[in-house]
């Protein structure tokens, strides 16, 4: 029997490579989208095979997080095995702007997910994408047993939807899986997070744009991995036996500025001469250091991350030059 898989957020960085991996699996794959007055499904381009075939393996329907009623009706039509909740309002800085907005999206959109299988007594196994975010300020290394303190309005609706989601698993015996996932980059990240931000201004200037990259904090600690390896471990975490919370991050620490020195030394630049200083990047609370100990990952499931932070440089990079200069060819 082909394994049904639901994915909301499907268009951003991790369901665009959860998309990849399932269908490599031989799932059929339904992802929900919003409408969008342009289009947003660029990063699933390289699936137009799977959605537009006699027979799809890739379905898109409309859905948000915020109409609960569309939820349970998707769920009903649908009938998943395995649902990867990933869509949330993921920009740390904006929920300082938009506290409201995010506690609606990514804290309840987790709840009216949760209570949509329940109503409707959906048998399936659900992955809720929580974040080392909500360790927030709690000193390094972080792991499951680590207590948790956000730092901002997205940190705060990440804790509040894990609660949710272990109460579900305790209070009505769901399959539910908190994957408490470090930072995750690609050539897939969207520009508005510091490493793709970095890296496409790196290869803007390799290719002759006169520009300055402006910054805020360059102090911040942060465990960097590689998203296309991240989302194996969300499928694994829905294959074990038992549904559980787990670390995944490198453990590795760099901070932002290491991340500029070694983008920008990559491309044989010298990052004083580009990176200016700009307090609208500021935050009015900042998550000094995070750095993930993923060890209980590694002994359950097996998982183990492959690329380190100055290869995840290389390849982000890499990928940045090739479209700039592919723009300017054009
Ligand atoms: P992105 O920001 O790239 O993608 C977010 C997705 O959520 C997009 O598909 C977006 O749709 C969708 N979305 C946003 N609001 C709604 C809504 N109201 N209704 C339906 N869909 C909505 O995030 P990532 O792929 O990087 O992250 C995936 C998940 O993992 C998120 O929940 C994030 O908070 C969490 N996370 C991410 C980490 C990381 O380092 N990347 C680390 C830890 C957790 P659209 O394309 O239309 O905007
Ligand atoms: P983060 O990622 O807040 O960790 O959340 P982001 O890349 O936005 O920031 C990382 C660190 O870089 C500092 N910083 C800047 N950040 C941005 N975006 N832009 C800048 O110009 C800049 N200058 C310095 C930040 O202050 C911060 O310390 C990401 C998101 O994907 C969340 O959804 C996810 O849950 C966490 O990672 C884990």
């Amino acid at each position: 029997m082909t394994k049904k898989a639901l994915i909301t957020g499907v268009t951003g960085q991790d369901g665009s490579y959860l998309a990849d991996l399932l269908l490599d699996k031989g799932y059929e794959v339904h992802g929900v989208i919003r409408r969008a007055s342009i289009s947003n499904i660029g990063r699933l381009a390289h699936l137009s095979a799977a959605l537009d075939a006699e027979e799809p393996r890739l379905h898109l329907h409309y859905g948000d997080l915020t109409d609960g009623s569309r939820l349970i009706a998707l769920l009903q039509q649908i009938q998943p095995d395995e649902v990867y909740h990933l869509a949330a309002q993921s920009d740390v800085r904006l929920s300082f702007d938009q506290p409201e907005f995010t506690g609606d999206v990514t804290g309840m959109g987790t709840t009216r997910i949760l209570e949509a299988i329940r109503l409707i007594k959906l048998d399936c196994r659900f992955y809720q994408a929580s974040s080392s975010e909500m360790f927030g300020s709690a000193p390094p290394p972080q792991k499951e047993s680590t207590p948790l303190w956000p730092r901002s309005p997205y940190g705060a609706a990440k804790t509040y939807a894990y609660w949710v989601a272990r109460n579900y698993r305790e209070a009505h015996s769901m399959f539910v899986a908190n994957g408490i996932l470090f930072n995750h980059e690609s050539p897939r990240r969207g520009k508005a997070f510091v490493t793709r931000k970095i890296t496409h201004a790196v290869a803007q200037i390799k290719a002759g744009y006169d520009r300055k990259l402006y910054m805020g904090n360059l102090d911040s600690v942060r465990d960097w991995g590689y998203a296309k390896e991240y989302v194996e471990a969300m499928w694994l975490m829905l294959q074990a036996d038992e549904p559980s919370d787990y670390v995944i991050a490198t453990g590795t620490a760099y901070t932002v500025k290491d991340f500029v020195e070694q983008a920008f030394g990559h491309a044989g630049l010298d990052w004083q001469k580009y990176v200016r200083f700009n307090d609208r990047y500021l935050r009015p609370t900042e998550v000094d250091s995070l750095i993930g100990d993923a060890s209980k990952a590694a002994v359950e499931l097996g998982w183990k991350p492959k690329t380190l932070m100055p290869e995840l440089v290389s390849l982000m990079v890499e990928a940045d030059l090739k479209t700039v200069l592919a723009q300017l060819s054009e």
